[in-house]
């Protein structure tokens, strides 16, 4: 069939560190323990079906430029099923345990919310059947509540709660189908939760519909019996001029304002983080610190340009930096490592696809190898605990523990010996690690 498009690419093998074969791993050892853990249970990595199989290669300035025989514009349920069978021909290809998909992704196009519904339920039984069948599991379903023209002004924001009411339909149905196929997760992205201009936004006003659409949201997944973690994915701009759910540390400020911080963790996108003005490691830094992490979008910008151009992420020193967070804070629970990336648009061999996520994959990898020898040699971790110690002497925990007032504490305040941030060390030993 003419869907078959990766019918000549053998599954991708762990060929060791100095593999040449662009078709093959150099660090990805599936099987491989690290910390009584495998490799592939440590990374928990999913492929996205939008970028990777929805999308033609059209940009603002141009139409596709990729060969994908299962778009044919009809965007039928023939069409749903022939993307189907493409998208699991690649992940079991590729070794993939997991996948994440948006409600429009998967199933044939609608005109209406209950048209939408309706080929939902259709495309569900032969995608169960497809996870059934190759043991791929769903990372996070989520909906799409910012391409059609009705969410221009917002989903759960918007001034007319007539479009309130279709994100409600579409999140029920979506959230329902995520729980029906065992998926781990459920992501909820503002897409255009947000404004383009303050004249004609009250910002007071949508911020309490977001968090009465949130809610709801919450309270159907208990009531349905989803037992996975509902997660906000932050990014602060982009389609909105404004997006409310900016970055982590307004996420969880919002969460904890509507009490609902024990209900909702955080998807954290690395491209969104640099948008933000951080780093990819600060987002997941800070995400442990709030108690509020939950999984990754894994996937870069380019430093010259502001917008998410959502590149596989290449960066094995940020990696390792990220990876050393999250091992040091018990390691990936049911989040993952999705690629939430896309090809370039000149990248238009079926191969591409695959390099692609290759090196992606080996990236995360290397990243692991490395965030636990940063761990191992102990070098990171004795330093913070020497910078912090005097805060665990007697008097430290009396300050901390709200025993001195401020009056107590001013007067024995006296300037002690300065010392050493060591940044530059501590620089050059990570480079050192990394190699
Ligand atoms: C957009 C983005 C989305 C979410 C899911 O920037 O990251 O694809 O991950 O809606
Ligand atoms: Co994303």
């Amino acid at each position: 069939m003419s869907h078959k498009i990766f019918s000549h690419i053998p599954p991708i093998e762990y060929k060791g560190a100095n593999n040449k074969d662009p078709m093959a791993f150099n660090f990805y050892e599936a099987e491989r323990e690290i910390y009584g853990k495998t490799m592939r249970d440590h990374l928990r990595f999913s492929v996205c079906y939008w970028h990777s199989f929805n999308w033609l290669g059209n940009d603002v300035f141009g139409d596709g430029a990729f060969h994908r025989p299962w778009l044919t514009g009809e965007n039928d349920h023939q069409d749903a099923l022939h993307k189907l069978d493409a998208a699991f021909d690649f992940f079991e290809r590729l070794g993939a345990s997991f996948f994440c998909f948006h409600d429009v992704d998967i199933a044939a196009r609608a005109n209406s919310v209950k048209e939408l519904t309706e080929n939902i339920k259709k495309i569900s039984e032969p995608l169960a059947k497809k996870m059934l069948d190759t043991d791929i599991k769903l990372l996070w379903g989520t909906a799409n509540l910012f391409s059609h023209p009705r969410y221009m002004a917002g989903a759960a924001t918007n001034p007319n709660p007539e479009i309130f009411k279709c994100a409600a339909a579409q999140v029920h149905c979506m959230l329902e189908t995520t729980h029906q196929l065992n998926g781990e997760n459920y992501v909820l992205w503002g897409g255009r939760e947000g404004y383009d201009t303050l004249l004609n936004t009250d910002i007071k006003q949508e911020l309490e519909q977001l968090a009465r659409f949130l809610s709801l949201v919450v309270e159907h997944k208990h009531k349905i019996g989803f037992k996975g973690t509902l997660l906000i994915e932050p990014k602060p701009h982009e389609p909105t001029k404004h997006q409310y759910d900016r970055d982590v540390a307004t996420v969880v400020a919002f969460l904890e304002r509507y009490d609902l911080q024990e209900e909702i963790k955080l998807n954290i996108e690395a491209n969104h983080a640099t948008m933000a003005g951080s780093s990819f490691e600060h987002e997941v830094a800070n995400a442990f610190a709030l108690d509020a992490f939950g999984s990754i979008d894994i996937n870069r910008g380019d430093p010259q340009n502001g917008w998410d151009t959502d590149q596989f992420h290449n960066d094995p020193k940020e990696i390792a930096l990220v990876m050393r967070h999250i091992l040091l804070n018990g390691g990936m629970k049911n989040g993952g490592f999705n690629f939430d990336a896309k090809l370039r648009r000149q990248s238009i061999d079926a191969d591409d696809l695959f390099i692609a996520h290759i090196g992606g994959i080996d990236n995360l990898a290397r990243g692991l190898i490395n965030g636990v020898k940063l761990i191992e040699e102990k070098v990171l971790n004795d330093f913070l605990e020497k910078r912090y110690q005097d805060w665990f002497s007697e008097e430290g925990q009396r300050i901390l523990s709200g025993e001195l007032s401020l009056e107590e504490l001013s007067k024995f305040a006296q300037d002690p010996e300065p010392t050493s941030g060591k940044q530059e060390f501590l620089e050059n030993y990570v480079n050192r690690i990394i190699g």
